[in-house]
Protein backbone atom coordinates (compact mmCIF):
# COMPACT_ATOMS: atom_id res chain seq x y z
CA UNK A 1 0.00 0.00 0.00
CA UNK A 2 0.89 3.77 -0.90
CA UNK A 3 2.13 5.64 2.09
CA UNK A 4 -0.68 9.24 2.40
CA UNK A 5 1.01 12.29 3.68
CA UNK A 6 -0.35 14.77 6.01
CA UNK A 7 0.70 18.28 5.32
CA UNK A 8 0.24 21.92 6.84
CA UNK A 9 0.34 24.49 3.73
CA UNK A 10 0.73 27.50 5.47
CA UNK A 11 3.10 28.32 9.00
CA UNK A 12 1.74 25.38 10.65
CA UNK A 13 -1.13 25.61 13.09
CA UNK A 14 -3.42 24.51 10.26
CA UNK A 15 -5.03 21.59 12.53
CA UNK A 16 -2.91 18.86 11.44
CA UNK A 17 -3.21 17.20 14.63
CA UNK A 18 -6.91 17.26 14.53
CA UNK A 19 -7.49 15.42 11.01
CA UNK A 20 -4.88 13.17 12.06
CA UNK A 21 -7.02 12.20 14.84
CA UNK A 22 -9.97 12.43 12.59
CA UNK A 23 -8.55 10.18 9.98
CA UNK A 24 -6.55 7.55 12.29
CA UNK A 25 -9.74 5.00 12.41
CA UNK A 26 -9.13 4.83 8.49
CA UNK A 27 -5.34 3.73 9.54
CA UNK A 28 -3.01 1.01 10.54
CA UNK A 29 0.39 3.10 11.05
CA UNK A 30 0.80 6.79 12.09
CA UNK A 31 4.18 8.11 11.53
CA UNK A 32 5.87 11.60 12.02
CA UNK A 33 8.39 12.11 9.94
CA UNK A 34 10.45 15.52 10.91
CA UNK A 35 10.36 18.45 13.52
CA UNK A 36 10.12 17.53 17.14
CA UNK A 37 8.73 18.86 19.85
CA UNK A 38 8.64 22.24 18.25
CA UNK A 39 5.11 21.13 17.21
CA UNK A 40 2.05 21.96 19.14
CA UNK A 41 -0.72 19.26 17.70
CA UNK A 42 -3.92 20.00 19.49
CA UNK A 43 -6.47 17.23 19.42
CA UNK A 44 -10.32 17.62 21.02
CA UNK A 45 -12.60 14.93 21.89
CA UNK A 46 -14.57 14.16 24.93
CA UNK A 47 -14.40 17.19 26.20
CA UNK A 48 -10.82 17.17 26.89
CA UNK A 49 -8.32 19.04 24.88
CA UNK A 50 -5.19 17.29 24.15
CA UNK A 51 -1.72 18.67 23.23
CA UNK A 52 0.91 16.80 21.51
CA UNK A 53 4.49 17.61 20.48
CA UNK A 54 6.54 14.71 19.51
CA UNK A 55 4.53 11.53 19.39
CA UNK A 56 2.07 11.40 16.29
CA UNK A 57 -1.43 12.43 16.55
CA UNK A 58 -2.98 8.54 16.40
CA UNK A 59 -1.67 7.31 20.18
CA UNK A 60 -5.11 7.74 21.32
CA UNK A 61 -6.61 4.84 19.03
CA UNK A 62 -6.65 1.50 19.84
CA UNK A 63 -5.54 -0.12 16.64
CA UNK A 64 -3.09 1.90 15.56
CA UNK A 65 1.05 1.87 15.61
CA UNK A 66 2.30 5.11 15.82
CA UNK A 67 5.93 5.77 14.65
CA UNK A 68 8.72 8.60 15.27
CA UNK A 69 10.58 8.30 12.24
CA UNK A 70 14.16 8.45 11.73
CA UNK A 71 13.57 12.49 10.38
CA UNK A 72 12.79 13.68 13.79
CA UNK A 73 14.61 14.87 16.64
CA UNK A 74 13.09 13.75 20.03
CA UNK A 75 13.84 15.78 23.23
CA UNK A 76 13.96 12.85 26.41
CA UNK A 77 12.85 15.56 28.80
CA UNK A 78 10.02 16.24 26.77
CA UNK A 79 8.83 13.46 25.74
CA UNK A 80 8.86 12.14 29.03
CA UNK A 81 6.34 14.97 29.91
CA UNK A 82 4.53 14.06 27.14
CA UNK A 83 4.15 10.31 28.29
CA UNK A 84 3.66 11.19 31.92
CA UNK A 85 0.40 13.83 30.24
CA UNK A 86 -0.89 10.00 28.81
CA UNK A 87 -0.78 7.78 31.80
CA UNK A 88 -4.23 8.60 33.03
CA UNK A 89 -5.57 6.95 29.67
CA UNK A 90 -4.38 3.84 29.76
CA UNK A 91 -2.48 3.72 26.61
CA UNK A 92 -0.52 0.36 26.11
CA UNK A 93 2.40 3.24 24.60
CA UNK A 94 4.99 -0.48 24.78
CA UNK A 95 3.33 -1.65 22.13
CA UNK A 96 1.62 1.50 20.19
CA UNK A 97 4.45 3.57 20.19
CA UNK A 98 7.63 2.51 17.69
CA UNK A 99 11.17 5.16 17.68
CA UNK A 100 13.39 4.84 14.84
CA UNK A 101 16.54 4.48 15.93
CA UNK A 102 17.72 6.62 13.41
CA UNK A 103 16.05 9.63 15.23
CA UNK A 104 18.28 12.27 16.43
CA UNK A 105 18.21 13.46 20.18
CA UNK A 106 18.18 16.88 21.34
CA UNK A 107 20.54 17.14 23.94
CA UNK A 108 19.74 20.09 27.21
CA UNK A 109 22.68 21.94 25.26
CA UNK A 110 20.84 22.20 22.23
CA UNK A 111 18.60 23.89 23.90
CA UNK A 112 20.91 26.87 25.16
CA UNK A 113 22.82 27.10 21.93
CA UNK A 114 19.25 28.06 20.38
CA UNK A 115 18.73 30.39 23.02
CA UNK A 116 22.19 31.52 22.67
CA UNK A 117 21.62 31.62 19.00
CA UNK A 118 18.01 33.71 18.99
CA UNK A 119 19.87 36.24 21.78
CA UNK A 120 22.68 36.74 19.52
CA UNK A 121 20.71 38.04 16.82
CA UNK A 122 18.96 40.09 18.73
CA UNK A 123 15.81 41.88 16.65
CA UNK A 124 16.92 39.63 13.47
CA UNK A 125 15.88 36.74 15.72
CA UNK A 126 13.99 33.96 14.39
CA UNK A 127 11.74 33.74 16.54
CA UNK A 128 12.13 29.69 17.64
CA UNK A 129 10.10 27.76 19.98
CA UNK A 130 13.52 27.57 21.74
CA UNK A 131 13.52 24.16 21.97
CA UNK A 132 17.10 23.02 20.38
CA UNK A 133 15.12 22.30 16.50
CA UNK A 134 18.11 24.18 15.05
CA UNK A 135 21.35 23.29 16.97
CA UNK A 136 20.09 19.51 16.55
CA UNK A 137 19.63 19.25 12.70
CA UNK A 138 22.63 21.20 12.52
CA UNK A 139 24.40 18.40 14.34
CA UNK A 140 22.93 16.00 12.26
CA UNK A 141 23.96 17.58 9.15
CA UNK A 142 26.80 18.05 10.52
CA UNK A 143 27.44 14.65 10.95
CA UNK A 144 28.29 14.92 15.06
CA UNK A 145 24.73 13.73 16.50
CA UNK A 146 23.97 11.55 18.92
CA UNK A 147 20.79 9.50 17.65
CA UNK A 148 18.21 7.11 19.31
CA UNK A 149 20.30 3.83 18.42
CA UNK A 150 23.07 5.39 20.51
CA UNK A 151 21.42 4.70 23.55
CA UNK A 152 21.47 1.02 22.74
CA UNK A 153 26.04 1.45 23.32
CA UNK A 154 27.12 1.02 26.31
CA UNK A 155 29.10 4.07 26.50
CA UNK A 156 26.59 6.28 25.34
CA UNK A 157 27.27 8.81 27.95
CA UNK A 158 30.73 9.83 26.65
CA UNK A 159 29.50 10.17 23.55
CA UNK A 160 26.69 12.20 25.57
CA UNK A 161 29.71 13.66 27.35
CA UNK A 162 32.22 14.59 24.05
CA UNK A 163 29.50 16.38 22.18
CA UNK A 164 28.32 18.43 25.46
CA UNK A 165 31.67 19.34 25.88
CA UNK A 166 31.53 20.82 22.67
CA UNK A 167 28.56 22.56 23.11
CA UNK A 168 29.78 24.40 25.92
CA UNK A 169 32.68 25.96 24.06
CA UNK A 170 30.04 27.21 21.41
CA UNK A 171 27.87 29.00 24.03
CA UNK A 172 31.00 30.57 25.13
CA UNK A 173 31.70 31.63 21.54
CA UNK A 174 28.28 33.35 21.45
CA UNK A 175 28.88 35.65 24.40
CA UNK A 176 25.27 36.40 25.10
CA UNK A 177 23.68 36.18 28.92
CA UNK A 178 22.43 32.18 28.96
CA UNK A 179 22.27 31.10 32.29
CA UNK A 180 21.84 27.63 32.87
CA UNK A 181 22.70 24.77 35.59
CA UNK A 182 24.06 22.19 33.32
CA UNK A 183 24.71 19.83 35.98
CA UNK A 184 20.58 19.90 36.80
CA UNK A 185 19.59 19.81 33.04
CA UNK A 186 21.72 16.78 32.60
CA UNK A 187 20.36 14.92 35.33
CA UNK A 188 16.77 15.35 34.28
CA UNK A 189 18.03 14.66 30.60
CA UNK A 190 19.57 11.36 31.85
CA UNK A 191 16.51 10.67 33.91
CA UNK A 192 14.41 10.73 30.96
CA UNK A 193 16.64 9.02 28.59
CA UNK A 194 16.16 5.83 30.64
CA UNK A 195 11.86 6.10 30.59
CA UNK A 196 12.81 6.95 26.54
CA UNK A 197 14.83 3.59 27.01
CA UNK A 198 11.59 1.53 27.84
CA UNK A 199 9.82 2.27 24.97
CA UNK A 200 10.61 0.14 21.58
CA UNK A 201 13.33 1.05 19.55
CA UNK A 202 13.18 -0.14 15.65
CA UNK A 203 14.66 0.38 12.21
CA UNK A 204 11.14 2.01 11.14
CA UNK A 205 12.33 2.22 7.19
CA UNK A 206 12.35 -0.99 7.61
CA UNK A 207 8.80 -1.86 9.38
CA UNK A 208 7.64 0.33 7.00
CA UNK A 209 8.47 -1.45 4.07
CA UNK A 210 7.16 -4.33 5.66
CA UNK A 211 4.13 -3.23 6.79
CA UNK A 212 3.75 -1.51 3.22
CA UNK A 213 4.36 -5.06 2.21
CA UNK A 214 2.16 -6.57 3.93
CA UNK A 215 -1.23 -4.30 2.96
CA UNK A 216 -1.14 -1.98 5.91
CA UNK A 217 -2.67 1.21 5.50
CA UNK A 218 -0.52 4.62 6.82
CA UNK A 219 -0.66 8.03 7.32
CA UNK A 220 2.27 10.54 7.43
CA UNK A 221 1.98 13.04 9.57
CA UNK A 222 3.65 16.24 8.95
CA UNK A 223 4.55 18.84 11.59
CA UNK A 224 5.02 22.68 11.31
CA UNK A 225 3.84 23.94 7.58
CA UNK A 226 5.26 24.29 3.69
CA UNK A 227 6.20 27.99 4.21
CA UNK A 228 8.73 26.96 7.43
CA UNK A 229 10.05 24.60 4.86
CA UNK A 230 14.35 24.59 5.07
CA UNK A 231 14.72 25.01 1.61
CA UNK A 232 11.06 26.10 0.06
CA UNK A 233 9.96 28.76 3.51
CA UNK A 234 10.57 31.98 3.76
CA UNK A 235 14.11 31.55 4.76
CA UNK A 236 15.90 32.17 7.66
CA UNK A 237 12.46 32.70 9.32
CA UNK A 238 11.76 28.81 8.57
CA UNK A 239 12.52 25.75 10.56
CA UNK A 240 15.29 23.64 10.59
CA UNK A 241 13.84 20.14 8.32
CA UNK A 242 11.88 19.61 5.31
CA UNK A 243 8.22 20.02 6.20
CA UNK A 244 7.15 19.00 2.50
CA UNK A 245 6.37 15.82 0.62
CA UNK A 246 10.01 15.13 -0.02
CA UNK A 247 10.60 15.41 3.77
CA UNK A 248 8.23 12.23 4.51
CA UNK A 249 10.49 10.36 1.85
CA UNK A 250 13.61 10.77 3.52
CA UNK A 251 12.00 11.00 6.84
CA UNK A 252 10.90 7.33 6.64
CA UNK A 253 12.73 5.81 4.28
CA UNK A 254 9.42 5.61 1.65
CA UNK A 255 10.36 5.71 -1.85
CA UNK A 256 8.82 8.56 -3.93
CA UNK A 257 6.81 5.74 -5.67
CA UNK A 258 4.90 4.49 -2.89
CA UNK A 259 3.22 7.74 -1.68
CA UNK A 260 -0.11 7.79 -2.43
CA UNK A 261 -2.73 10.71 -1.39
CA UNK A 262 -1.19 14.23 -0.45
CA UNK A 263 -3.91 15.85 2.27
CA UNK A 264 -2.94 19.15 2.31
CA UNK A 265 -4.44 21.43 4.64
CA UNK A 266 -5.12 25.38 5.40
CA UNK A 267 -6.99 27.67 7.73
CA UNK A 268 -9.15 29.93 5.79
CA UNK A 269 -7.21 32.51 7.21
CA UNK A 270 -3.67 32.69 7.93
CA UNK A 271 -1.39 32.68 10.96
CA UNK A 272 2.36 32.88 11.28
CA UNK A 273 3.79 32.77 14.98
CA UNK A 274 7.56 33.29 14.97
CA UNK A 275 8.88 36.06 13.10
CA UNK A 276 9.49 36.54 9.07
CA UNK A 277 7.71 37.74 6.32
CA UNK A 278 3.45 37.40 6.14
CA UNK A 279 2.47 40.12 3.22
CA UNK A 280 -1.37 39.52 4.41
CA UNK A 281 -0.63 39.95 8.08
CA UNK A 282 -3.47 42.36 9.22
CA UNK A 283 -2.82 44.94 12.44
CA UNK A 284 -6.32 45.66 12.71
CA UNK A 285 -9.48 44.86 14.44
CA UNK A 286 -9.93 42.04 11.88
CA UNK A 287 -6.60 40.37 12.45
CA UNK A 288 -7.65 41.19 16.23
CA UNK A 289 -11.06 39.51 16.21
CA UNK A 290 -9.55 36.25 14.01
CA UNK A 291 -6.99 35.95 16.78
CA UNK A 292 -9.61 36.08 19.10
CA UNK A 293 -12.50 33.80 17.99
CA UNK A 294 -9.68 31.22 16.70
CA UNK A 295 -7.66 31.16 19.63
CA UNK A 296 -4.43 31.55 18.07
CA UNK A 297 -1.90 31.05 20.42
CA UNK A 298 0.96 28.58 19.65
CA UNK A 299 0.21 25.69 21.42
CA UNK A 300 4.01 24.72 22.75
CA UNK A 301 5.06 28.32 23.38
CA UNK A 302 1.85 30.03 24.49
CA UNK A 303 2.90 33.48 21.86
CA UNK A 304 0.16 35.07 20.27
CA UNK A 305 0.18 34.23 16.58
CA UNK A 306 0.25 37.11 14.01
CA UNK A 307 -3.04 36.64 11.77
CA UNK A 308 -3.98 37.67 8.35
CA UNK A 309 -6.33 37.15 5.14
CA UNK A 310 -6.10 33.37 3.05
CA UNK A 311 -2.79 33.77 0.67
CA UNK A 312 -3.65 31.98 -2.35
CA UNK A 313 -0.18 32.98 -4.11
CA UNK A 314 1.64 30.95 -1.22
CA UNK A 315 -1.28 28.45 -0.69
CA UNK A 316 -0.81 27.66 -4.33
CA UNK A 317 2.87 27.22 -4.21
CA UNK A 318 2.33 24.69 -1.61
CA UNK A 319 0.24 22.88 -3.06
CA UNK A 320 2.19 22.70 -6.31
CA UNK A 321 5.88 21.81 -4.09
CA UNK A 322 3.67 19.52 -2.25
CA UNK A 323 1.93 17.92 -5.05
CA UNK A 324 -2.04 17.99 -3.17
CA UNK A 325 -4.37 15.68 -3.81
CA UNK A 326 -7.13 16.95 -2.10
CA UNK A 327 -7.68 20.02 0.34
CA UNK A 328 -9.16 20.56 4.16
CA UNK A 329 -9.97 24.14 4.97
CA UNK A 330 -9.81 24.19 8.61
CA UNK A 331 -11.34 26.89 11.06
CA UNK A 332 -14.01 28.48 8.89
CA UNK A 333 -16.16 28.92 11.70
CA UNK A 334 -13.56 31.58 13.06
CA UNK A 335 -14.64 33.73 9.50
CA UNK A 336 -18.43 33.87 10.41
CA UNK A 337 -19.88 37.51 11.25
CA UNK A 338 -17.15 39.10 8.81
CA UNK A 339 -19.06 40.99 6.12
CA UNK A 340 -16.47 40.90 2.96
CA UNK A 341 -13.78 38.43 3.19
CA UNK A 342 -10.55 39.29 1.62
CA UNK A 343 -8.49 36.57 -0.63
CA UNK A 344 -4.57 37.45 -1.62
CA UNK A 345 -4.48 36.55 -5.15
CA UNK A 346 -1.70 37.86 -6.55
CA UNK A 347 1.34 40.44 -5.67
CA UNK A 348 2.12 43.25 -6.88
CA UNK A 349 6.27 42.98 -7.30
CA UNK A 350 8.23 44.71 -9.47
CA UNK A 351 5.49 47.52 -10.76
CA UNK A 352 3.92 43.74 -12.07
CA UNK A 353 1.12 41.92 -10.48
CA UNK A 354 2.53 38.25 -9.71
CA UNK A 355 0.32 35.36 -9.24
CA UNK A 356 3.64 32.91 -8.44
CA UNK A 357 5.84 33.46 -5.11
CA UNK A 358 9.20 35.53 -5.78
CA UNK A 359 12.46 34.73 -3.66
CA UNK A 360 11.65 37.30 -1.51
CA UNK A 361 8.23 38.19 0.17
CA UNK A 362 9.74 40.64 2.65
CA UNK A 363 7.26 43.62 3.39
CA UNK A 364 8.49 46.74 0.89
CA UNK A 365 9.07 43.69 -1.87
CA UNK A 366 5.53 42.77 -2.19
CA UNK A 367 1.90 44.38 -1.89
CA UNK A 368 -0.68 41.63 -1.73
CA UNK A 369 -3.67 41.96 -4.39
CA UNK A 370 -6.67 41.20 -2.94
CA UNK A 371 -10.14 40.00 -4.17
CA UNK A 372 -13.00 40.27 -2.16
CA UNK A 373 -15.90 38.31 -1.23
CA UNK A 374 -19.24 37.70 0.31
CA UNK A 375 -19.28 36.36 4.27
CA UNK A 376 -21.90 34.34 5.72
CA UNK A 377 -23.17 34.82 9.44
CA UNK A 378 -24.28 32.03 10.25
CA UNK A 379 -22.38 29.78 13.58
CA UNK A 380 -21.28 26.76 11.95
CA UNK A 381 -19.88 25.32 15.15
CA UNK A 382 -23.06 23.07 15.09
CA UNK A 383 -23.40 21.98 11.57
CA UNK A 384 -22.89 18.27 10.79
CA UNK A 385 -23.44 18.08 6.78
CA UNK A 386 -22.09 19.91 3.85
CA UNK A 387 -25.59 20.61 2.58
CA UNK A 388 -26.64 23.10 6.15
CA UNK A 389 -23.05 25.03 4.69
CA UNK A 390 -24.19 28.85 4.18
CA UNK A 391 -24.26 29.49 0.49
CA UNK A 392 -21.62 32.08 1.08
CA UNK A 393 -19.57 29.73 2.67
CA UNK A 394 -19.87 27.21 -0.53
CA UNK A 395 -18.70 30.40 -2.65
CA UNK A 396 -15.52 31.10 -0.66
CA UNK A 397 -14.83 27.01 -0.49
CA UNK A 398 -15.33 27.12 -4.53
CA UNK A 399 -13.48 30.23 -5.18
CA UNK A 400 -10.05 28.26 -3.73
CA UNK A 401 -10.71 25.29 -5.66
CA UNK A 402 -10.87 26.82 -8.99
CA UNK A 403 -7.96 29.04 -8.14
CA UNK A 404 -6.20 25.84 -6.46
CA UNK A 405 -7.21 23.27 -8.85
CA UNK A 406 -7.25 21.11 -5.99
CA UNK A 407 -10.84 19.76 -4.23
CA UNK A 408 -11.69 20.37 -0.99
CA UNK A 409 -12.86 17.05 0.60
CA UNK A 410 -13.02 17.91 4.73
CA UNK A 411 -14.34 21.57 6.19
CA UNK A 412 -13.57 21.63 9.87
CA UNK A 413 -16.12 23.43 11.66
CA UNK A 414 -14.56 23.57 15.42
CA UNK A 415 -11.68 21.99 17.26
CA UNK A 416 -13.64 18.87 18.19
CA UNK A 417 -13.58 15.34 16.56
CA UNK A 418 -17.36 15.82 15.63
CA UNK A 419 -16.75 18.98 13.92
CA UNK A 420 -15.82 17.70 10.79
CA UNK A 421 -17.76 18.01 7.55
CA UNK A 422 -17.29 15.61 5.05
CA UNK A 423 -17.60 17.41 1.02
P1 LIG B 1 12.09 26.27 15.47
O1 LIG B 1 11.77 26.20 16.94
O2 LIG B 1 13.56 26.39 15.20
O3 LIG B 1 11.44 25.23 14.65
O4 LIG B 1 11.46 27.69 15.00
C1 LIG B 1 11.69 28.19 13.70
C2 LIG B 1 10.45 28.84 13.14
O5 LIG B 1 9.43 27.86 12.98
C3 LIG B 1 8.26 28.26 13.65
N1 LIG B 1 7.60 27.10 14.25
C4 LIG B 1 6.27 27.00 14.34
N2 LIG B 1 5.28 27.74 13.79
C5 LIG B 1 4.01 27.37 14.10
N3 LIG B 1 3.69 26.38 14.97
C6 LIG B 1 4.67 25.64 15.54
N4 LIG B 1 4.43 24.87 16.60
C7 LIG B 1 3.89 25.49 17.85
C8 LIG B 1 2.37 25.56 17.79
C9 LIG B 1 4.57 26.86 18.03
C10 LIG B 1 4.36 27.60 19.34
O6 LIG B 1 1.80 24.56 17.40
O7 LIG B 1 1.75 26.58 18.08
O8 LIG B 1 3.76 27.14 20.30
O9 LIG B 1 4.88 28.75 19.40
C11 LIG B 1 6.02 25.90 15.18
N5 LIG B 1 7.19 25.32 15.50
C12 LIG B 1 8.15 26.07 14.91
C13 LIG B 1 8.78 29.17 14.78
O10 LIG B 1 7.76 30.00 15.28
C14 LIG B 1 9.86 29.92 14.07
O11 LIG B 1 9.31 30.94 13.28
MG1 LIG C 1 0.61 23.72 16.12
Amino acid sequence: MAVDLLLGLQWGDEGKGKIVDVLTKDYDIIARFQGGPNAGHTLEFDGIKHVLHTIPSGIFHQNAINIVGNGVVIDPVIFKKELDNLKKFNIDIKSRLLISRKAHLILPTHRLLDAASEASKGKAKIGSTLKGIGPTYMDKTGRNGMRVGDLELSNWKDRYRALANKHEAMIDFYNVDVQYDLKELEEEFCDAVEVLKTLTFIDSEEYIHQAQKQGKTILAEGAQGSLLDIDFGTYPYVTSSNTTAAGACTGLGVAPNKIGEVLGIFKAYATRVGSGPFPTELFDEVGETMGRVGNEFGATTGRRRRCGWLDLVALKYAVQVNGVTQLMMMKGDVLSGFDRLKVCTGYKHNGETISHLPYNIEEDSVTPVYTELKGWDKDLTKLTSADQLPENLNAYIEFLEKELEVPIKIVSVGPDRTQTIYR
